[in-house]
């Protein structure tokens, strides 16, 4: 794992007014619903599970809860039998003697089970702790209501006492959530599978999806909280096979428009609070990706006067792109602004860039085109000279492979030169085969958003079965090791690994996560 922080507190943003205005009026509603919930539990161990713990129904029944009195080091989990995005409350009172002394909690949110067993004081990871779903609290009287202001990301909640006093004990009832999501249930059709497995994969995914569509589309509801653009791209996607929401995809589209750099950049990411900001991380391909999500709403909803009022940021986008491609169409990568392709930095991403950049570059012409764009000569004439320099100079036909830096083969750039049709149908069926034999089972990749990709390839090059065989082993592996919803990071050969050391930090409902849901409904169904 090897995402690093950019720090460029030096770079100017713009704020068009005009656009985040925009973006305000789409702003969605958002839905609540009173949750309760469905038992007290216990921890287990067990090794079939993530990081080889469970949650069992307890002896201690819930509709009992408000008869049983807790002591220094009880803990009461609580299980909402699902995922949950909202706020907790639950009442508090006592019981015995007269309280002599107030009453000190620790309440814990957890999305799966592991989390619990975790200890904060135990977190060094690179990322903050400030993330750990953990709250200390006292009580100098009770009774009393405990609310949370903060919005959790769970299925468990535990209280652990850390003191009463030996002579009372804390009395809990009425443990409710209010869930909030964008996602509007009510008009939408969940898709009915004939395969049990894919029925799994595809319920999970739209749960992540919804628990994900908040005021924007954030990439996790425990963390990070924010609109991601390469986040964006996937769940507008899944978004048009399932809610159909567009105008939150309008709504994050206004915000990148929004604010720029004074160059014409566009960030990484932003938050919307305290108010809009673009965050200072900048990333190739996630600035181009603005264009992905425009053509992709376009395939969806036409929409043309949207694309005609984005098509010149879009085309900024192209533009600052263009400068790192050499005479020849060659990516010469940016340190400042690199490729992303996927967390890991162990393999080379040249040649997963430059499909990248071809791969947009077409959606781009395409918009041109819509519009009547009189000046697209220049961009035609680029995507030629870089696509021909991929087929030249970076396709080895006696391997059927892409190579990329120093002879390296690597399955992101096969991936992403199929993905972006660079090869003809009959070569990217090839270009899969021998990925399939050469590097399957896949190692060294960790995130559904690069596993999104593969399995994208292999339906796109034809090879239907092998895309179902790794959707099934990989998201379906989440699901049998207990996901309510699918995880940010996922190594199917080291189940327990942790891009920061521990379970408690990661997001285990994660939006690059959700595509089964697109993945199903357009290669499966239609
Ligand atoms: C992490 C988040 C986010 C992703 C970036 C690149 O911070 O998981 O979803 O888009 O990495």
């Amino acid at each position: 794992m090897a995402f690093t922080f950019q720090i460029n507190t030096d770079v100017e943003f713009i704020h068009d007014e005009n656009l985040l205005k925009k973006a305000e009026e789409n702003k969605p509603v958002i839905q609540t619903r009173k949750v309760f919930p469905v038992c007290i539990a216990e921890l287990v161990k067990d090794e079939t599970q993530l990081n080889g713990i469970t949650a069992k129904q307890s002896k201690k029944d819930l509709s009992q809860l408000p008869s049983y009195g807790w002591k220094r080091d009880d803990r009461l989990i609580l299980d909402f039998g699902d995922h949950m995005v909202g706020k907790f409350e639950i009442d508090i009172d006592q019981t015995g003697s007269p309280m002599d002394a107030p009453l000190y909690l620790r309440i814990k949110f957890a999305e799966v089970p592991s989390e619990l067993e975790a200890e904060s004081r135990d977190y060094n990871g690179w990322l903050s702790r400030s993330w750990i779903q953990e709250e200390f609290v006292h009580f100098d009287q009770l009774p009393a209501k405990l609310f949370l202001p903060r919005r959790y990301s769970f299925r468990y909640v535990e209280l652990k006492i850390i003191d009463t006093s030996p002579k009372w004990q804390a009395v809990f009832s009425n443990p409710t959530v209010t869930t909030e999501t964008s996602a509007d249930s009510s008009s939408f059709k969940p898709l009915c599978l004939k395969d049990e497995k894919l029925q799994k994969i595809y319920n999970v995914g739209i749960k992540t999806l919804a628990d994900c569509m908040q005021d924007v589309f954030e990439d996790g509801p425990k963390r990070d909280r924010r609109l991601w653009l390469g986040d964006l791209r996937l769940q507008a996607l899944a978004d048009y096979a399932s809610f159909d929401n567009t105008a939150l995809v309008k709504r994050c589209l206004y915000l990148f428009a929004g604010m720029t750099t004074k160059e014409g950049k566009i960030s990484a990411n932003v938050f919307v609070q305290p108010k809009n900001i673009p965050d200072d991380t900048f990333l190739f391909e996630y600035s181009l990706f603005f264009i992905s999500v425009l053509y992709d709403l376009h395939q969806a909803h036409p929409d043309e006067n949207l694309v005609r009022e984005l098509y010149p940021i879009a085309k900024k986008q192209i533009d600052l792109s263009l400068q790192m491609f050499d005479k020849d169409g060659k990516l010469i990568p940016d340190e400042d602004y690199p490729v992303f392709v996927d967390w890991s930095n162990e393999f080379n991403k040249d040649t997963a860039g430059q499909a990248e950049m071809i791969y947009v570059l077409k959606q781009f012409i395409f918009l041109a085109e819509t519009i009547r764009e009189a000046d697209i000569n220049f961009y035609r004439e680029k995507l030629t000279l870089i696509s021909r320099y991929a087929r030249e100079n970076l396709y080895r036909s006696e391997r059927k492979l892409f190579v990329t830096g120093n002879e390296e083969f690597n399955i992101a750039s096969q991936v992403w030169m199929v993905l972006a049709g660079v090869m003809s149908p009959e070569e990217n069926r090839e270009i899969m085969q021998t990925t399939i034999r050469e590097m399957f089972p896949i190692t060294g990749i960790a995130t559904p958003y690069m596993y999104h990709h593969i399995v994208e390839a292999l339906f796109q090059a034809g090879l239907k079965d092998d895309a179902v065989t790794l959707m099934k082993n990989y998201w379906g592996k989440m699901i049998d090791l207990g996901a309510d919803t699918f995880w940010e990071a996922f190594d199917p050969n080291q189940p327990d690994y942790s891009p920061y050391g521990s379970p408690i930090v990661n997001s285990y409902c994660h939006a690059w996560s959700c595509t089964p849901v697109y993945l199903i409904k357009k290669y499966l169904t239609e």
